[in-house]
């Protein structure tokens, strides 16, 4: 039996012109839903609905734009074996069944020569929802034995503070942000990012919370903001050491609490005590009157929410910093209260667990996934001889993109790529097999922002003979042989156990028959409904594991990478025309890069000059744009460019170092120092 009905089946693919209610999955804290026109079996308008009270009838215009990746130029239609070069794109077409067979007999050759840890699945996110990662390509993986990737690309060292000193306690959804007296968003811009935070943080302004905005970019929310720190990249940990030691300094710890709730403070304190207002503004680049203005703020103020966001991380600094941030409502008592505490990441709220990947996992090499250009080109015993990408597009988004490329182009690699589109990575694949996207299928969008679970429906037939990851790597498992008889087998299969494990009413009302309602989960008060989900339950402000594995120790500062040849700092923060790269596709408004009047009178370059953005790892070649709302010395490009976006092909992710971050293993896009120049003409 179909957990569906076929009324919801069939209407979106019958009628003329109907409207289908679905929701978006992709990685974006807000999980909308979504108002679908179709008309003849085609999407011909995407827009917000209400259903969701978040949503509130608005969603972004990139989404808004999906239907021209759907059906656009660059999707993959069909599975195609490689005809041309690496790299050219040139490819026929073949069927599913001699594509997954040439997949197969070459995972079966790679494990029979060099072993199963030969072959590496590569993956991030994708559609990111509960039905497209971790399913059934986890199962093949597991009983494969193939190497296994760390998903590190994003989120890793946020995710890493927050677990070491938490647990991953569920944390303040976007509901109570209007009862917060403070607001700081740090290292977050929701105007692009996650654009349904930003009524609730203009309520709470409304209702006269002052906003406290650490950005070294001037964000829309910067400029409504009571301060606003400009702070140099990377120098967030010692900003936030200032405000610990104040806190301390001025009987402003909430002593009482840490005692209770914590251990570890008093470590953290020392580390704190150098980092006085001056020496700390000294450091970010910042007036010390603003810092002390900040601290003042954050000391009297309650409720005062904190919204980590992942732009403090992407550095060589960034676990800690945000180990320093997120330790803040502990040492200043903000727990509590309605609107106090922090806002992270909630993708961990729902606890959901995945009992229908039964396999356990080897005990295979581990690759962490910002060193995929090494692993292509270096590592043996035994080297990578086939990659497995899918739900991730590694030639534009992750660092060192040349010696990525340089690993893609070896003629000795055998590499499947599965794409919706023919993305910068899909041009080196041997054999490229198409995806459907969240319009195509089920899936479960999740919100990590505000904390709800949505069901996606199939609005449209799959394009051309594009298939869906449970799907193909069901038959993948099966053509290898890796299923025992009770596990899940496919993608309907995996619906059902999906529904089945469900928290809320989703499950029920789509078996009821019922157009399904966002789940919702609860508005949690940390330290009154939730606590930390650590094995003592306490804050562990100083987690000994990360004491050891940070290279300089906990809570301490490691330094800009500046050199005298390259002495800009490149970030590439989320821009409004992408998710990551996805929609990259698209035909945009040129590409510029942002610096600041100083920097550009410096160099002698003036608005819209072509220039070169380079340092010993690669160059980029764009147009420039002049304007103060960006810190001197620091430029920026946007995340997620393809490789046509520029001038030479080469985008930003050429000149971020591989290097990783002091916790977590992150990657350091921000960590990427260059020199731009005026590019001469011709
Ligand atoms: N439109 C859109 N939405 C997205 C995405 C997207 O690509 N486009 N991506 C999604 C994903 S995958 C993620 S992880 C989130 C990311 O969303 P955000 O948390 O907003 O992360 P970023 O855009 O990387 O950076 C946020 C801000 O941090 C600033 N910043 C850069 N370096 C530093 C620093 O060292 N310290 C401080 N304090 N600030 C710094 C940048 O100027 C930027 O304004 O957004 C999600 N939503
Ligand atoms: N310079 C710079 N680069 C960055 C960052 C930065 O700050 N600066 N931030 C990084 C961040 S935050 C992140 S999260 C990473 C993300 O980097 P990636 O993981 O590469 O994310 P996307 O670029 O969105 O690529 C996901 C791909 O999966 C495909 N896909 C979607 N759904 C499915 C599906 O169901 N099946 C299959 N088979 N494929 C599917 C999409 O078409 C898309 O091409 O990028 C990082 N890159
Ligand atoms: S990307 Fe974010 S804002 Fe845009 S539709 Fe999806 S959930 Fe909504
Ligand atoms: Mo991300």
């Amino acid at each position: 039996m179909s957990p569906v009905s076929s009324r919801e089946r069939n209407t979106p693919l019958g009628g003329p012109a109907s409207i289908v209610e679905t929701a978006c999955p992709l990685d974006c804290p807000d999980a909308c839903s979504l108002h679908v026109t179709v008309r003849h079996g085609k999407v011909v308008t995407i827009d917000g609905s209400h259903r969701n009270p978040v949503t509130n009838g608005f969603i972004c215009a990139k989404v808004r734009r999906f239907g021209e990746r759907l059906y656009g130029t660059d999707r993959l239609q069909y599975p195609g074996v490689r005809r041309g070069r690496k790299g050219q794109g040139r490819f026929e077409r073949v069927s599913w069944d001699v594509a997954l067979g040439l997949v197969a007999e070459r995972m079966e050759r790679a494990k029979r020569e060099s072993g199963g840890e030969s072959i590496l699945p590569y993956s991030y996110g994708g559609s990111n929802g509960l039905m497209t990662q971790d399913n059934l390509d986890a199962t093949l993986w597991r009983r494969f034995g193939t190497s296994r990737l760390a998903r590190t690309v994003c989120a890793a060292p946020t995710g890493a503070a927050n677990m070491a000193l938490y647990g991953k306690m569920p944390s303040v959804t976007y509901d109570d942000y209007p009862d917060a007296k403070l607001i700081i968003l740090w290292g977050v811009n929701p105007s692009a990012s996650g654009i349904h935070l930003v009524p609730y943080v203009r309520e709470a302004q409304k209702r006269g919370a002052a906003l406290v905005v650490i950005d070294p970019r001037s964000t829309p929310l910067a400029r409504s903001a009571a301060v606003h720190l400009p702070v140099k990249p990377g120098t967030d940990v010692v900003v936030a050491l200032a405000l610990h030691r104040y806190l301390f300094a001025n009987g402003y710890a909430d002593r009482q609490f840490l005692q209770a709730h914590s251990v570890g403070s008093d470590q953290l304190r020392e580390r704190a005590e150098e980092w006085t207002i001056e020496r700390a503004a000294d450091v970010a680049g910042i007036p010390a009157a603003d810092l002390q203005q900040a601290a003042d703020l954050y000391a009297r103020s309650s409720p005062a929410l904190i919204r980590c966001g992942w732009g403090l991380e992407r550095n060589r600094n960034g676990g800690n910093a945000a180990m320093a941030v997120l330790a803040l409502p502990a040492v200043g008592g903000k727990f509590g209260v309605r609107g106090g505490g922090y806002s992270m990441s909630n993708s961990a709220s729902w606890d959901i667990e995945r009992p229908w990947i039964t396999a356990p996992e080897p005990g295979t090499r581990i690759v962490n996934m910002n060193h995929l250009g090494r692993a292509l080109l270096d590592y043996d015993n035994p080297p990578v001889n086939l990659l497995f990408v899918y739900n991730c597009n590694p030639a534009a988004t992750v660092p060192d993109q040349h010696r990525i490329v340089r690993g893609l182009e070896r003629e000795d690699l055998f590499t499947v790529v599965f794409e919706q589109v023919m993305s910068d990575t899909a041009l080196y694949a041997d054999v490229v097999l198409p995806a459907t996207t969240f319009l195509e299928g089920y899936d479960f969008a999740r919100a990590y922002g505000p904390v709800h679970i949505d069901l996606g429906l199939p609005v449209i037939e799959p394009v051309g003979e594009a298939r869906s990851n449970a799907d193909v790597f069901g038959e993948l498992c099966s053509r290898l042989n890796v299923l025992t008889e009770d596990e899940v087998s496919g993608e309907l299969d995996l619906l059902i156990r999906v529904l089945d494990t469900l928290p809320g009413t989703v499950g029920a009302d789509l078996r009821a028959g019922r157009k399904p309602a966002p789940s919702f989960g609860t508005r949690p008060v940390q330290f009154v409904d939730v606590f930390p989900k650590t094995r003592d339950r306490k804050i562990d402000l100083f987690p000994a594991a990360l004491e050891e594995s940070a290279p300089a120790g906990l809570y301490r500062y490691q330094g800009d990478p500046a050199t005298a040849e390259y002495p800009l700092t490149l970030i590439s923060p989320a821009s409004e025309r992408t998710i990551s790269s996805t929609l990259g596709e698209l035909p945009r408004p040129d590409v510029k890069l942002l610096m600041h009047p100083e920097d550009a009178a410096e160099r002698g370059l003036t608005d819209n000059d072509l220039v070169r953005i380079f340092n010993e790892l690669g160059e980029v070649h764009t147009t420039l744009s002049v304007l103060p709302t960006v810190r001197p010395g620091t430029v920026s490009l946007p995340k997620g460019l393809w490789r046509r976006s520029t001038r030479n092909g080469v985008t930003g992710t050429a000149l971020v170092p591989d290097s990783l971050t002091d916790i977590g293993g992150g990657a350091c896009f921000n960590d990427a120092r260059v020199q731009v120049a005026s590019l001469p003409v011709g």
